[in-house]
């Protein structure tokens, strides 16, 4: 293994990710700078922690002459490659790898990796509860928080581990044993040129497997099923519509994986998450379950005793006979457009957020069918304003508070009012989860 001990190294953002890459390398004696555009205090503020003395800390953008001088350049996922000098980086020889690389490297076990535009932490979350079931050494993290690099210097029986588009652009030799691509709808088009683009930085997951490791895949979703044949890896396919010879698929009011022999039934009435995406997160865990050689009893007990995570389409209180749901992690058109199905009663949207640049006009069809108004605030309060009049009534908020009060205002008894904001968080909060837990209090402030 190669290490990077009296060796000069460049990592570029000071978030959790960079910070916890930066001391793994300065554990392996490595000659660490960290690079940040804001400055150290803050930096500080929001780890939690002090960036040890034997790192320098650079406020500010990574200098060509620094980068040139450097043996490895670690990169976090929220800064954007346009920001290095990469070609000019690759043609002197110097390595620039994302936390999620220098993860697989240090790390001793097999992996599973799991991503998609939405249900990636579900999935990720149920299948590492599984695995710990089975397994004595079992590492579940990645994206959904924990750092893949924390788990370095451990042995492990399996990672299971959430993966984004932004870490797997940043991919060299990440080759996980089992792959789950769950879906892909437009997200991240601030990012990206546009979906194409998304959706390659995605099956970058597959890039690097063999035909002895699996891919788990949505063959329902044509984003995922076009592209099927770069795949080396053995597929488990999944589909929630179709009835497959081989792999998960639904029958009626169970789901089936099918290989050779083997067959396996599971009721869709173990589940208890609400949403219309638990039977598609389920099928993608019973695939990699079954890669993952989980016995059948351990899938069905986790499957069953799943309630899902905070934030996705989470009940939090029912006041008046009016339900409000908290979907703060619905940052894209399609979480909205799965939140939304998975209600039959009348609901009232509250959205709007930061503006990621997608086209909201796919939520008109289901808000016309669903809705009987919709509330928005935010960044992207206007364009969605534009792209959804003529739907249902849409009014205006300044703040989540006084969403959620002219929500409870006008609700009749029997509606759901159901936060699925379409957007990322950053244009008024911190986070996804912060937003959620304002959410959840504006609703508990609420009288009866
Ligand atoms: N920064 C710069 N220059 C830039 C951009 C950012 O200096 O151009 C600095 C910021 O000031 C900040 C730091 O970089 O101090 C933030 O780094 P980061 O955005 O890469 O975030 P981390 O804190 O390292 O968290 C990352 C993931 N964040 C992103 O992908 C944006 C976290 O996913 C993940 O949990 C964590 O690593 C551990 O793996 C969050 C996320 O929103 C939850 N992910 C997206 C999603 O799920 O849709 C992909």
């Amino acid at each position: 293994m190669e290490t990077f001990g009296g060796k000069n190294v460049l990592v570029i953002g000071a978030g959790k990710s960079g910070f916890a890459s930066a001391l793994l390398l300065l554990r392996e004696e490595g000659r660490v700078t960290l690079f940040d555009e804001r400055p150290k205090e803050d930096v500080e503020r929001s780890l939690g922690h002090a960036v040890p003395p034997q790192i320098t800390f650079v406020q500010g953008r990574m200098t060509d002459q620094a980068a040139f001088t450097a043996d490895l350049v670690v990169l976090s996922p929220g800064v954007p490659r346009e920001k290095l000098p990469l070609q000019a980086l690759s043609g002197a020889g110097t390595a620039v790898w994302g936390e999620l690389e220098l993860g697989y490297r240090r790390f001793r076990g097999k992996v599973a990796a799991v991503t998609g535009t939405n249900g990636k932490s579900t999935v990720t979350t149920l299948l590492g509860q599984m695995a710990s079931h089975v397994f004595p050494e079992v590492f579940v993290g990645g994206n959904l928080g924990t750092p893949f690099v924390e788990a370095g210097g451990k042995t492990y029986d399996w990672a299971v581990v959430e993966v984004s588009s932004f870490q797997l652009e940043t991919i060299v030799a990440f080759r996980p044993a089992v792959a789950v691509l769950l879906n892909i709808t437009e997200d991240h088009l601030d990012r990206y040129p546009d979906l194409s683009s998304y959706a390659e930085a995605k099956m970058g997951i597959f890039r690097n497997q063999g035909p002895d490791d699996l891919a788990v895949v949505n063959v329902d979703d044509p984003e995922i099923s076009s592209r099927l044949s770069g795949i080396t890896a053995g597929q488990i396919p999944f589909s929630p519509s179709r009835v497959l010879d081989a792999g998960v698929s639904r029958d009626g009011e169970e789901m089936v994986y099918r290989g050779g022999p083997v067959e396996e039934r599971y009721p869709v009435s173990i589940l208890r998450v609400r949403g219309s995406q638990k039977v598609e997160n389920a099928m993608a865990v019973i695939g990699a379950a079954r890669a993952m050689k989980i016995p059948p009893d351990v899938v069905w007990e986790c499957l069953r005793a799943f309630r899902g995570l905070p934030h996705r389409v989470e009940f939090v209180r029912k006041v008046r006979e009016v339900s409000f749901i908290n979907d703060s992690k619905g940052t894209n058109v399609g979480a909205v457009i799965k939140c939304l199905e998975g209600f039959s009663e009348p609901v009232w949207l509250i959205a709007g957020g930061k503006d990621k640049g997608l086209d909201f006009r796919p939520l008109r069809e289901i808000l016309a069918r669903k809705a009987r108004a919709a509330i928005l605030l935010g960044e992207a309060r206007d364009r969605m304003v534009q792209e959804l009049s003529g739907t249902v009534p849409l009014l205006g908020a300044d703040s989540l508070d006084e969403a959620v009060r002219a929500a409870a205002a006008n609700a009749r008894p029997g509606d759901v009012v159901v936060f699925s904001p379409a957007c990322s968080s950053f244009d008024m909060f911190r986070s996804f989860e912060e937003r959620g837990e304002v959410f959840r209090e504006a609703v508990m402030g609420l009288s009866e």
